[in-house]
This record gives structure tokens, sequence and C-alpha cells, in this order.
């Protein structure tokens, strides 16, 4: 019998997936993850469910492949809602209710209940389309095409492959999409360097005379993001980008010892850089372009680095908004509140203790959520402006809807009132922002270009920017255990519900080292539970660590904790 909802009903596709499926996944942290060979059957079901969320919202939603920041045999897939971020947490139960069909049968029935308890329209008017994107990873090709048949399954879907993207790329087209505006991968580097060029415009002359140096060197971890900010770079003036580990064939391997996640987490330079870049302003991107972390190569070695993480540019950016509120509300030289702003400061439990307490004492509002963009993106959607990272990169400033009219207001009333005055600048300086930095989801590259024109604005060198507090020594472990759904954890991943016992030992190893903090957490992203310890020294926060990982192994290990 022919089902009205699926096309499949009468086509071997179906059954061939399931054929296919060697192993079942779960959506975590950032979409079904895994080893590459094994997610085809997944990544089909995942094409279903893009199109019904469609088909439900009657707006564009998009699907990518990727594995960002992990190996190149990886891959994975993510869904983006038509808002353009993260797909809707109501949504990841049914995800992985799919994805743990046991057959062909009970998929199509639980599609059909899922179908009429959420009042998906099938077969009127309404049709469903998916923008498809992938990174450059060899198994991207095959996957795209089995989430292309999953979308053809349902009736009135289509999918349009957008080829080969960063992931905030393709969030930012299914947001663009949806709001009627031009959405092309031109119009994306466009936006981005005229937005990046109105805020250089507006530095005022005093501080030129101390500007950064215009080279920039990039590290694109042999992804997505070496050959799109090669391309954005030519629409860029006054800045001099040199991009190593772009992906090149010969230059290495995705994410192998390059890329954000190793800089951040070895504080090692990645491969391509040594002691030639001692003195020059360094960047890593990771595999899909949505993380970015800042370093200098240090002269004692050439090979380790000062790390300047998600924190810190989070903080630069947050005194950045900050002072141009504090410009706005400043009339005739003295204080006012005549145009109030709801600043909100969002960061996860990784965030360095020195970093909160350096923007607490900016005097901003900072909140915790667990680790996973999809929660501090939420979170940031609170405030007027909400600016958001994890430790690890991964963040971005978000306007709200209500927020933007006000601020083009007064932009209007400012440019007839006072023009040029350092009140309209500030103005015409947040709007700058706001269309620079990606408003769907992090993004490397429009963080980069964020960053360039704020140190130029200031007048900083990556030294100083790195002074901006001293960041407390840390250390992050991996332990491999059996099942990492072992753990459970509570208070923004900071207290371990489950196994009972766990957290009593974790604090009692923490209250050994002045400022001592550790947490752990599963990962959603590998097969492993993450260990955080923070301490006064860097012999404190390793032997932290050590401990706390020796704790979970004991609990529910395989293998002994490696440095990750
Ligand atoms: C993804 C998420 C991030 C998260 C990271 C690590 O990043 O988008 O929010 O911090 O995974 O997650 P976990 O510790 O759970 O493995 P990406 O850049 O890999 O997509």
């Amino acid at each position: 019998m022919r089902n009205p909802i699926l096309c499949f009903i009468e086509r071997s596709d179906l059954f061939c997936f399931f054929y296919l499926e060697k192993k079942k996944f779960l959506y975590g942290t950032a979409g079904f993850r895994g080893e590459a060979s094994m997610l085809e059957s997944t990544v089909f079901k995942a094409g279903i469910m893009a199109a019904l969320r469609s088909l439900k919202t009657g707006l564009v939603v998009g699907l990518m492949i990727t594995a960002s920041h992990n190996p190149v045999s990886d891959n994975g897939v993510k869904i983006a809602d038509p808002s353009g971020g993260m797909m809707t947490q109501d949504w990841e139960p049914f995800a992985d209710s799919l994805a743990l069909a046991p057959d062909p049968e009970h998929l199509v029935e639980l599609i059909v209940q899922f179908a009429k308890k959420e009042n998906i329209p099938f077969g009127g008017t309404q049709s469903a389309e998916i923008l498809l994107g992938r990174d450059t990873r060899p198994s991207g090709e095959v996957l795209l095409e089995a989430a292309k048949k999953g979308i053809d399954a349902i009736i009135g879907s289509v999918a349009i492959n957008m080829g080969i993207l960063t992931t905030p790329q393709l969030h930012w087209m299914v947001r663009r999409r949806n709001m009627e505006m031009k959405a092309s991968e031109f119009d994306y580097f466009a936006l981005l360097s005229t937005s990046y060029r109105s805020l250089v415009d507006l530095i005022p002359a005093k501080t030129l005379t101390g500007t950064p140096d215009v080279k920039l060197t990039v590290d694109a971890a042999n992804g997505v993001g070496g050959e799109k900010i090669k391309e954005l770079s030519k629409l860029l003036t006054g800045l001099e980008i040199e991009v190593r580990n772009s992906g090149k064939v010969g230059e290495g391997t995705l994410n192998e010892k390059v890329g954000a996640d190793y800089v951040q987490k070895e504080k090692f330079a990645p491969l391509g850089f040594g002691p030639r870049d001692v003195g020059t302003r360094c960047v890593s991107l990771d595999g899909d372009a949505d993380r970015l972390v800042y370093f200098r190569v240090l002269p004692t070695d050439g090979r380790s680095v000062d790390l300047v993480d998600g924190d810190k540019i989070l903080s630069l950016f947050a005194l950045f908004i900050k002072e141009q509120l504090t410009i706005l509300n400043k009339e005739n030289g003295n204080e006012s509140s005549e145009f109030p702003v709801k600043l909100g400061i969002v960061q996860t439990a990784y965030a360095n203790g020195a970093s909160t307490e350096y923007l607490k004492q900016l005097g901003l509002d900072v909140v915790f959520t667990p680790t996973g963009v999809k929660y501090l993106h939420e979170k940031a959607l609170e405030y007027d402006i909400g600016i958001y990272f994890e430790a690890n990169g991964h963040g971005t400033i978000l306007f709200s809807e209500a927020f933007m009219p006000r601020l083009e207001s007064k932009s209007a009333e400012l440019s007839s009132v006072t023009p040029g005055s350092e009140q309209q600048k500030a103005v015409l300086r947040l709007l700058a922002v706001s269309t620079l930095i990606n408003q769907a989801v992090g993004d490397a590259l429009s963080g980069l270009l964020l960053v360039e024109a704020i140190l130029q604005y200031l007048g900083w060198s990556i030294e100083r920017w790195s002074e901006l507090y001293r960041d407390l020594p840390s250390r992050q472990l991996k332990v491999s255990v059996a099942d990492r759904n072992a753990i459970v954890t509570t208070n923004a991943e900071t207290t371990v519900l489950k196994p009972s016992g766990l957290q009593e030992l974790i604090n009692y190893e923490t209250a050994k080292y002045p400022k001592g903090r550790s947490f752990i957490r599963p990962s959603g992203t590998e097969d492993v539970i993450r260990v955080y310890a923070e301490a006064s020294t860097q012999e404190g926060a390793d032997s932290l660590a050590q401990a706390v990982a020796q704790h979970v192994d004991c609990f529910l290990g395989m293998i002994p904790p490696v440095k990750q």
C-alpha cells in the first residue's frame, strides 16, 4: 500500500540503507557524528528529519555534512533550523528515535506518528526546501547523496546542493533565505568585507598611530576554511592574510596537529608554524571554520604558544561593545541612560576562571550553560545584545530582533540631529558589528574580521590583548569509557549526579589545590569522558586532572587517560 507521506515505500532505498546500517548514533552536542563509513543510514534519516522540519515550519532548513574538529575518518550531519541556528532541541528525541529505529517498518511508523502529532502538512500546497552543504572530507559526497535520498523520500521536498561550504556559511544562507535576503556565497563575502570596511573607516584618527601589524597568518586546519578565507581576503584592504594548512594536496591532513582544537588543547603551534612566526599574529580555524583561536609563537622554544582563546575573544568583544554603549549613553561628556541596553555574556564551565572574573569586573552580567553552542545561543537570545563564546573558540554576538529596530531608529535620529558625533559613530559601529558577525552561529571568518577591526580600533598588538588578564593554569584530559552516558551531570555540567560517589571524590581532590576547580562531562562528539582542571599552578592543574581522570577510570574506564 502506498503511504501518503512517503515516496520510499515503493522503493528499495529504505531497505538498502537499513541493510547498510552498522552502528546506531544519537543526536549529540552538534548532531550525529562518528566514523564516516558507519554513517550512511543515519544521514539518510537526517535527510528525512530535515524535510519534515521544513514542511512543519513552511520555511527553508539546512543540512550540513561535517564532523568539524574530529579526525578526517569521521563525519557527521547537523540540521539548521529556519532561524539559521541549531535544530530545535524539542525535535532531538525524535531524531534519536529515528536513528535507533530497528527496522524499516518501525521507521515508517515513527514518521507517520510524529507527523500526526506535529500536524505536519503533506500533499497540499506546502513544500519543503532544504539547503545542503558539506565540508572537504572525502566521505562528504557519498553522505550528501544519502541525505538527498532521505529528503526525496518525503513527498513535496526539494534538496538544493549548495556545494562545499563552511558550516557557518550554510547556517547564514538558511537564515538569509528565510528573511528573503540575498543569500549566495558571493553575498556572504560581500557583506563581511563591506561591514569590516565600515568598522575600520569608523576608527578614530588618534588610534591609527598605534595600528597593529597588517599581517595575519592563518592556520586553516587543512579544512574548508582555507580556500574560503583566500576568497574573502581578495575583497579586503589593509589586511595581509597568509593562509597555511589550507587543505591543498601535500599540505597535511585535516585536523591532524593543526587547527583550533589542537592549538587550544595542546597549547602548541600547529604544523607549518614555528620559530619563523615569532612576533606575528596568528589565528587557527577548525575543520569547518566555525571556531577560531588566536596565538603567538613564543621565542623560548619556537613551538609553545601564548594562546588567546575563545574567552579572550569574548572579552575583547565585550570590552568593545560596552565601550560603544558607554559612548552612546554619554551626553555632553556626562553619563546618562537614555538608551538602556541589556548586554549579557554567556560562558560554559570550560571558561577560564580568570576570564569570568575579568568580565564581572567590567560590570557585565555573566551566565553559564552546558557545553554546546545550541545552549549558549539560546541563552544569548535573552538579551538585547548577547555575547557567547566557548573557550574552544566557538561563539558570536547576537543582536535581538526587538533591539535592531531600536538601534536603527537611534541611528536615524542621531544622523539628523548630531551627524558626525561620537554617539552617532558608536551606533554605526554597533550596526556594522551586527552585519559583520554571523547572527546564525559562531563563524571563524566573521569572528576573525571583527577581532582585526577591534584591534585596529584599540591600537592593540596581540601581546596587549593577551595581557587583558592572566589565565589560570588548566589541563584537559579525555578518558575512554565503555559507556559515556553512564555519567550524568547537572549545574551547567559542574556537578556529577551519576554514578553516585564520584562527585565527592572530585571535591576531595579539588580541595587539595589552591584555586582548584575540576569537572567531568561526557563528550557529545567523541566516545570519551572529558576532564577539566584548573589550579594556581600548571603542576597543580595537571595533577588534579590526572587524579580526577583516574577516579573516572576506576568507576567506568577502559583505557588510561590521554591529553586532549
Ligand atoms: C561542537 C559543538 C561545540 C562543542 C564541541 C565539543 O563543536 O558545536 O559547542 O564545544 O563540539 O563538544 P564535546 O565536548 O561535547 O565533544 P564542533 O566545532 O566540533 O562542531
